[in-house]
């Protein structure tokens, strides 16, 4: 068998397999099954970062239901810019029934792997930029990037992008990956009132004739080395200006400029924010409210979705959510909140990210489920997929040990590293972006 397989690539056994899953799939109970880390076992993981179709052998696990049983492997197509030529499972096909219990994070042990986990909603609407030097054009030019990028993936919801089809096909992922224990009228009330979005690539589509042709973007972190840094001028002359959590602009605007277009933040980030006692020190106390200014919600757990859901019926949070920070979510954008200027992170965009750009190592243990990208690392690659230039300010360098956690930290302080964020691989990728010509990663020398 070994040697088979060795010569073929993949066994025989699993080539065959590559068609049945399907069949499967639609004639039986739709059950679906993780690809398990278990190489003892001879189950191979599939590498989402591969661009060759891996296939991961037959092997005994637990299923969801707690039985123990053979099951066939799900074919996982790993060609991402491509159509698949292969068997796979589109995304529209219902995947779960209704008199089986809705899955949970606690039935994986590690990262559950789907056979549609690469497959994102894309926007056929998305429109094209002018820009000769883009970072589309550039990242077609990467060998690291062009398999990987998806410059028309979609990048916000609005209120197509709820289904009960939708529904059963993100209920496989946790938030901000998908929809799993979430509320099912909460998730389609908040996802309904959305405002109809027909061009999400919102600067773009903002273009007149007048307007530059290439747009640039300042994404501003909160790192230390942003202190002292003098480059806040440089910051505003861009087109728009990005911004995450603490943003604290008052005392600082040599360094991080006074334009914010874009404030992005989750439920918990932001509240927390506007509650944190050096924040209030340095004066933060509500949210960036310039007249340009507009909102990039990544909605990473169900008080996300309850939070928006107050937010957009102008009432009280629910018990139980975030009720103990402010219990009126309006009361934050004021009274002249306007829809429309609210953007909610894609499932699917969001998944995109953490696959092929931010996978951290600790998706490969018990601990998986705590994982996410950091919000600004969410930002700042969301910028990456709406502007035609972008430069980061404020994001970790090799150097990030000279620098306070916070450029407006009132001590200074050491960065902090969190369990559920991965600071040195998002370091290595911001490196990455910077030596490819994607991104411009403000360094000091
Ligand atoms: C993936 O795409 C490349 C070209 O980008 C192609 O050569 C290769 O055959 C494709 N692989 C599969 C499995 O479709
Ligand atoms: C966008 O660009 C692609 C390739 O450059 C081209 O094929 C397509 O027609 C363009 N679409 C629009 C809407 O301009
Ligand atoms: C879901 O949310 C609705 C509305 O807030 C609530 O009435 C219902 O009890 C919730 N369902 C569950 C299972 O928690
Ligand atoms: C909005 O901001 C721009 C740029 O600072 C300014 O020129 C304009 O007058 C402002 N508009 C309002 C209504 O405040
Ligand atoms: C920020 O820079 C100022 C001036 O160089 C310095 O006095 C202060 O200690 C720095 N703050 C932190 C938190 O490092
Ligand atoms: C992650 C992984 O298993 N990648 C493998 C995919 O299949 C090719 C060909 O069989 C291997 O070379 C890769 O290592």
């Amino acid at each position: 068998m070994r040697i088979i397989r060795r010569s073929l690539g993949i066994c025989l056994w699993c080539q065959v397999m590559l068609v049945v899953p399907l069949v499967l799939l639609l004639v039986q109970r739709p059950k679906l099954m993780p690809l398990f880390e278990k190489s003892k076992e001879g189950c191979r993981r599939v590498d989402t970062n591969s661009d060759q179709l891996n296939v991961t052998e037959s092997h005994t696990t637990k299923d969801v239901d707690g039985e123990s049983e053979t099951r066939a492997p799900v074919p996982s197509h790993t060609n991402r810019t491509k159509a698949p030529s292969k068997p796979f499972i589109h995304p529209s096909k219902p995947f779960s029934s209704p008199s089986k219990r809705p899955l949970r994070a606690d039935d994986f042990e590690a990262e559950p792997k789907w056979s549609f986990d690469d497959d994102y909603k894309m926007d056929p609407f998305s429109s094209n930029t002018s820009c000769p030097s883009s970072v589309t054009s550039n990242a077609r030019h990467s060998d690291w990037l062009s398999p990987i990028f998806l410059p028309k993936i979609k990048i916000f919801m609005d209120n197509s992008d709820f289904s009960n089809e939708i529904w059963d096909r993100l209920q496989h992922f946790i938030p901000p990956f998908g929809w799993m224990e979430l509320n099912y009228t909460v998730v389609k009330d908040v996802v309904s009132a959305l405002p109809p979005l027909p061009d999400q690539q919102i600067l773009q589509a903002a273009q007149k004739p007048q307007d530059p042709q290439c747009f640039s973007c300042a994404v501003v972190g909160n790192g230390g080395i942003l202190n002292g840094s003098g480059v806040g001028r440089e910051i505003d002359s861009h087109a728009y200006v990005f911004r995450v959590n603490g943003a604290v602009i008052k005392g600082f605007e040599d360094d991080v400029g006074s334009r914010t277009s874009f404030y992005g933040f989750t439920a918990y980030t932001m509240l927390a924010s506007l509650s944190d006692t050096q924040l209030k020190k340095r004066g933060f106390s509500k949210i960036p409210k310039d007249n340009e200014t507009r909102y990039i919600l990544f909605a990473e757990a169900p008080r996300d979705y309850a939070w928006l859901d107050a937010l957009q019926k102008n009432k009280d949070i629910i018990k139980g959510t975030l009720e103990n920070y402010r219990k009126h979510p309006r009361d934050d954008f004021g009274d002249s909140f306007d829809p429309k200027k609210l953007f909610v992170s894609h499932p699917d965009f969001m998944r995109y990210l953490k696959n092929r750009f931010a996978h951290g190592d600790i998706l490969k243990t018990h601990r998986w489920m705590a994982y996410r990208p950091s919000t600004g690392a969410l930002l700042l690659l969301t910028a990456l997929h709406l502007c035609d230039k972008v430069s980061a300010y404020g994001f970790m360098t090799d150097d990030f040990y000279k620098y306070s956690d916070h450029y407006y930290d009132v001590k200074s302080s050491p960065i902090k590293f969190y369990a559920n964020h991965d600071f040195r691989l998002e370091k290595h990728l911001w490196k990455h972006l910077h030596r490819e010509n994607i991104i411009k990663l403000y360094q000091r020398r």
